[in-house]
């Protein structure tokens, strides 16, 4: 409780160095990865941007924070899959934030999770343009292509790759799954998706059934 406190704050405090010593001995305390991920990695970032919507931190604090987040990502993700993550692929998928969009923490979290659920993860990063993801479908010629929008002027941008997919005659070689904040299951499906996901565990749900 005490290391996922002084985890969490250190993500707060943007503090990459503590944050990678915290993050080391909860591992070393035999803290479960992926509770240690929500409790005191992201719930770090999400209260300093509730801070920082109450004019108690600034966007640098917010970006400090996401970098030390990120930081500590991966080394929670080696020790899920330590913990028996899956090693072998059942399948493959292409993902992204969205052109326009820089919100990287959540669609981080979800090619994590499903990554050690066995799927190949292509992670095209942030502000991915329609084209960019048409140009990955060629290239690696996914199963999934997974779209992230966290600002309601971007999910537009989540129909918009739709779309250029179906241009370019891809559509029915791939399933679309969209999440992020401000979308829903109805929005979703208004776009012509194939699935939405709340968070990165539900979407494991969703995914796991187009690969069987
Ligand atoms: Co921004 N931001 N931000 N921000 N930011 C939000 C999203 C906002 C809700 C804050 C607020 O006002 N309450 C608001 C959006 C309002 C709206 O449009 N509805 C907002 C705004 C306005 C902005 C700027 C415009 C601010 C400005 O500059 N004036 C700007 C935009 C920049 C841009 O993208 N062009 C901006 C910038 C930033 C930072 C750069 C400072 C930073 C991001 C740093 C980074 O990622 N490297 C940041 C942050 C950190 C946030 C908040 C505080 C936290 C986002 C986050 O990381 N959440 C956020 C407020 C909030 O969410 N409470 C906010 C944790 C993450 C684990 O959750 O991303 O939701 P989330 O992902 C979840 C699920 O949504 C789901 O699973 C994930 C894990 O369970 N999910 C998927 C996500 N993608 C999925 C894909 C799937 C399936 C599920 O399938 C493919």
């Amino acid at each position: 409780e005490d290391l996922c406190f002084s985890l969490r704050q250190s993500i707060i405090d943007g503090d990459i160095e503590n944050s990678l010593k915290y993050a080391n001995e909860c591992i070393k305390a035999s803290m479960n990865p992926l509770e240690v991920l929500n409790k005191c990695v992201v719930a770090g970032v999400l209260e300093l941007g509730d801070r920082w919507i109450r004019g108690e931190a600034f966007i640098a604090d917010l970006v400090a924070a996401a970098e030390a987040a990120k930081v500590v990502i991966p080394i929670l993700k080696n020790e899920i899959v330590k913990r028996g993550g899956k090693l072998e692929y059942v399948g493959r998928a292409v993902i992204g934030t969205v052109e326009g969009d820089i919100h990287d923490i959540g669609k981080t979290i979800v090619a994590t999770i499903w990554e050690v659920n066995g799927i190949e993860v292509i992670d095209l990063g942030v502000d991915v343009p329609p084209q960019k993801f048409v140009e990955a479908v060629k290239q690696y010629n996914p199963d999934i292509v997974g779209m992230s929008a966290l600002l309601t002027t971007t999910m537009v941008k989540q129909k918009e790759t739709i779309e250029a997919l179906k241009a370019a005659g891809l559509r029915g070689k791939v399933k679309v799954i969209v999440g992020g904040a401000p979308t829903s299951a109805e929005w979703a499906r208004e776009i012509g998706a194939d699935g939405w996901a709340p968070d990165a565990i539900s979407s494991i749900d969703v995914v796991m059934k187009w690969l069987r």
